[in-house]
């Protein structure tokens, strides 16, 4: 649940109204409040030692990682990955560009830019949600800085750099702030390239390097204490990202983006709002160093949008919010022709996406009360139309003559041109939780949500294979291929009759600890979800021992369930050893079709311990990470078993300074070797006759620094 529900009435007013000034990354995980101090423990990733932004929240319970080429990782919550995630950055939706979701919201930012995440892991306030059936991750990046009196000026700034022995990972990032007590102006820029990175038994994997860049100028202007507008540029640009577990890499990814949000004051609203614009060029092929071919692909994004929210605090026990959110996307694809496949990708160029459209208007509604000392609720209700379309499209060629080969290519083209595109979704969300606290020790909440995403472009509109009753041709096996955003290298394609999927979660929490909530605390949230109408597949041609399968996005009822376990102490307190703090969590997931066999990607059983010690300057920390066999595997798509593993990590912080801070690390210590449960299959490094799982980071020695000013 929200931060606010958990503070006093008079408190949310006050919040609403200033944000929430935490330096660090504050995590409020599902129906229950976490402690932002043993939260930022429990971070053990600093901040300045990578610029994944999904890579830090793998500390959370309950969120995990689904690997996605070296870095694009995509987070998942309680089972549920990719677009069935919300996540924002400072109120922006971002879409993945891709038929390979290579550019997914995350990858836009890095960690030097970031102020606060807030994720909700279980049920997720309508205000806060939307077009999605997992969780919200809400990204907030730093606020601008105002110098506290007129006359006075404000210059400050961070510098700080990291480097990854294993894969000579090195990035550096650049922040500077002029402002008075009205105007602040900032520009950020930030710089990272890698190799390949080796596994645990010193074998390079090939495909892993990378190398962008981005960069952001912000101007805010403070109209009173209680009024800030502000306006964000951001460029962003990747030179190149391997994919390992995909047929292509990411050979260019250009955005630039607009945001101007407001957050003030209009009589006794509150109000935060933002609009905004995103363009991308994407492309794909081979990196050629890494693997050989050629198939140039281009996508081309154009995302805006407005969210509006009003909040009024009505009384000292009740608060109500509503608002509006619109998002507007347009996407083309299209593949020109290349050499290669028998004359297959000429002559023509392949329309993959022909204009597609996807709009979205969302209507919200949401009360938060407390009923007693004890007692609160948080109430909602939101209406989504999402409308989609998309043009005509064309296959390489004609399929005559020369090009016979490829006749299917039309055939399908033909078939999907004469079907109505034409979509419209009526998407009805509803969240009910409620908090009792029980003791000052002791408090328990219970949601239940309904919740709906809209299928997206890729899941509708994909269109070569998807006549029924074709034999699949070689070339339209391959085109299909490239949609593929599970990095399990089979293919893909579209269905028009899909139909939104809802999802009926029931989570609860339990919450023990000391009555201020600093010394101890252990949590448990236990969740249930039933989805109707899951966007699954079914299968069009099966796999074999040596070859992929093909399928279908199709609608299929399904379930998911699981519990997270997780708990702090502080073991010592005191002036001669600083302190010392254990941390754990646990989390179990588990997601089926309601016919039979287990849903794809879910991640086993796993724990993470952690020990930390502050002491003045210094502080250090173990974590220990163990991970199952993976046993639970969708059989349809030929998901592989990884075995179980454990990995230890070592690290140490030395803070010279207020100003100057260095962070050393030694990651997998052990130089264990082992699979990513949840990477995929390694199309590139592979010796076998057939794919096998993509290996993940060998030891590295880790260095970060970080100069204030
Ligand atoms: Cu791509």
């Amino acid at each position: 649940m929200k931060k606010i529900t958990l503070l006093s009435m008079a408190a949310i007013a006050a919040l609403a109204t200033e944000p929430i000034a935490i330096q660090k990354i504050t995590v409020e995980s599902d129906t229950a409040k976490s402690d932002i101090a043993s939260k930022e423990l429990a971070t053990s990733k600093s901040k300045t030692m990578t610029g994944d932004v999904a890579e830090i929240l793998t500390d959370i319970p309950g969120v995990s990682i689904y690997n996605m080429g070296s870095r694009a990782s995509l987070p998942v919550i309680h089972g549920m990955a990719d677009d069935r995630v919300k996540i924002d950055i400072d109120g922006m939706t971002i879409t993945s560009a891709c038929p390979n979701h290579m550019n997914p919201a995350l990858s836009y930012i890095d960690t030097s830019k970031i102020e606060a995440i807030e994720v909700m892991a279980g049920i997720t306030p309508v205000s806060e949600g939307g077009d999605s059936i997992g969780g919200t991750i809400a990204v907030k990046s730093k606020d601008p800085l105002f110098a506290s009196k007129s006359g006075e000026a404000l210059i400050s700034g961070e510098i700080s750099g990291f480097y990854h022995s294993n894969n000579q990972a090195r990035g550096a990032s650049v922040s500077a702030t002029a402002a008075n007590d009205k105007v602040s102006v900032n520009y950020s820029g930030y710089s990272e390239k890698a190799n390949n990175y080796k596994n645990g038994n010193g074998t390079i994997v090939k495909d892993t390097l990378y190398q962008q860049q981005n960069q952001s100028a912000t101007i805010a202007y403070k109209i009173s204490s209680d009024d800030v507008v502000s306006l964000k540029l951001t460029k962003t640009n990747a030179d190149y990202i391997g994919f390992p577990n995909e047929y292509m890499d990411m050979l260019g990814n250009e955005s630039t983006s607009g945001n101007l949000s407001y957050k003030g004051k209009v009589g006794a609203l509150l109000i935060d709002a933002n609009a905004y614009r995103q363009d991308t060029d994407h492309y794909m092929n081979k990196i050629l160093s890494e693997r050989t071919g050629n198939m140039p692909m281009y996508t081309e994004a154009e995302e805006s949008g407005v969210n509006l929210k009003a909040t009024l605090p009505y009384s000292h026990t009740q608060i109500f919010e509503f608002g509006a959110d619109y998002n507007r996307y347009r996407l083309n694809d299209w593949w020109p022709a290349a050499g290669g496949m028998m004359k297959g990708m000429n002559p023509n160029t392949f329309w993959n996406i022909n204009d597609g459209q996807r709009d979205r208007i969302g209507l919200f509604a949401e009360a938060h009360s407390q009923w007693s000392e004890k007692l609160s609720s948080v109430i909602g209700a939101r209406y989504d139309r999402v409308s989609m379309d998309t043009g005509d499209v064309v296959g390489y060629n004609d399929g005559t003559g020369a090009y016979s080969m490829a006749a299917n290519d039309p055939v399908d083209a033909g078939y999907f041109n004469a079907l109505d595109h034409k979509k419209s979704d009526n998407n009805f969300d509803l969240t009910a939780t409620t908090k009792y606290e029980y003791s000052n020790t002791a408090d328990m909440e219970i949601g239940v949500a309904q919740k709906t995403r809209s299928p997206n472009i890729y899941e509708r509109y994909s269109w070569a294979g998807s006549k029924p009753s074709v034999t699949l041709t070689n070339p339209m096996k391959m085109d299909m291929r490239m949609i593929n955003w599970f990095g399990d290298a089979n293919g893909y394609t579209g269905n028009l009759n899909l139909k939104p999927e809802v999802a009926h979660t029931l989570s609860t929490t339990l919450s023990l600890h000391d009555s201020a909530e600093k010394d101890w605390g252990l949590k448990l949230t236990p969740y249930y979800t039933k989805v109707k109408d899951y966007i699954d597949v079914k299968t069009v041609v099966a796999p074999t021992v040596a070859s992929v399968g093909y399928y279908q996005f199709i609608n299929a009822d399904a379930h998911l369930f699981g519990a997270d376990l997780s708990g702090y102490a502080t073991l010592w307190d005191n002036s001669d050893n600083g302190k010392g703090t254990l941390k754990g969590n646990l989390s179990y997931t588990r997601g089926f079709r309601d016919n039979g066999g287990s849903l794809y990607h879910m991640m086993p059983l796993h724990a993470k311990m952690s020990l930390d010690r502050v002491s003045g300057a210094w502080s250090n920390g173990i974590d220990v990470e163990t991970v199952d066999d993976k046993e639970s595997v969708d059989t349809l798509r030929k998901e592989p078993l990884t075995p179980g593993y454990a990995l230890v990590d070592l690290r140490t912080g030395y803070a010279w300074s207020k100003q100057f801070n260095m962070d050393f690390s030694i990651t997998n210590l052990f130089n264990h070797a082992y699979a990513l449960p949840l990477g995929g299959v390694d199309v590139v490094n592979y010796s076998a006759s057939t794919y096998t799982p993509l290996q993940g980071m060998g030891r590295s020695f880790n260095a970060a620094l970080s100069y204030k000013f």
